[in-house]
């Protein structure tokens, strides 16, 4: 049974990349998120380019760079962009409002700036994203690391319950060399409030609340395909 959802879930993916992709047009700077949806996307991307599509992008991981540069996709410094015309982007939650939660695979930073500099951040998800309320997915938090302490204890008193983030038993360093703080604050009732709140903390470079950002969020379900925006 499992092998035929996880089937089912990639399908969806690749049905919800493939929708996205079909707004990217010649001459646009395309703003590459991370994930395995993201992926579906960019795959798709490097075959239009092989095909003749004339893009630049700007990656939001190192990973998400190498895999654009193998297919021929054209990256461009992110440090020196003042607008993206398009990025395509994943989430590990979203609402109907578009707001999102973003940050499981722990670029938040990159694809925060990165959806920030679009005039057009599309996010791409398969159904089992779509929640009433954020907040079972614990919010990622991007700490400097001499800030950690002070910044964990800022979490408490906002009611949150942080974890350090660890991956293969080892403390999981961010591509600009920082941690994350995974913060539980339950289902999250003013995510706007919260996204401010966490944006004052002095050490916090950036938080996977992604609020007023998302022009559009295509969820595939089955064989549809929804748009909200
Ligand atoms: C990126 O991809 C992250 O912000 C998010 O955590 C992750 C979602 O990955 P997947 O598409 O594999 O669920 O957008």
């Amino acid at each position: 049974m499992e092998k035929i959802n996880q089937n089912q879930q990639d399908a969806e993916k690749q049905a919800a990349a493939l929708a996205a992709v079909k707004y990217v047009k010649d001459g646009d700077v395309v703003g590459l998120g991370t994930g395995s949806t993201t992926t579906f996307a960019i795959k798709a991307l490097g075959e239009l380019v092989k095909d003749g599509l004339k893009i630049t992008a700007a990656a939001s991981s190192v990973a998400t760079e190498k895999l654009a540069k193998s297919l021929g996709i054209e990256i461009l410094d992110l440090g020196s962009l003042s607008k993206i015309d398009i990025s395509i982007d994943g989430a590990d939650e979203f609402t109907e409002s578009l707001d999102l939660i973003k940050g499981g695979g722990g670029a938040l930073f990159r694809e925060k700036i990165i959806a920030s500099l679009s005039k057009n951040a599309i996010v791409i998800t398969d159904a089992s994203k779509k929640v009433k309320k954020l907040g079972a997915f614990t919010v990622p938090v991007e700490v400097i690391p001499l800030a950690y302490q002070y910044v964990f204890d800022q979490i408490t008193l906002l009611g949150g319950q942080g974890k350090l983030r660890v991956k293969e038993n080892k403390t999981f360093i961010t591509d600009n060399g920082n941690l994350i703080i995974d913060a539980d604050f339950g289902l999250i009732d003013d995510p706007a409030k919260l996204s401010s709140s966490l944006n004052q903390i002095n050490g916090v470079l950036a938080h996977g609340l992604f609020i007023n950002i998302t022009s559009k969020v295509i969820m595939s379900e089955g064989m549809e395909i929804i748009v909200f925006e």
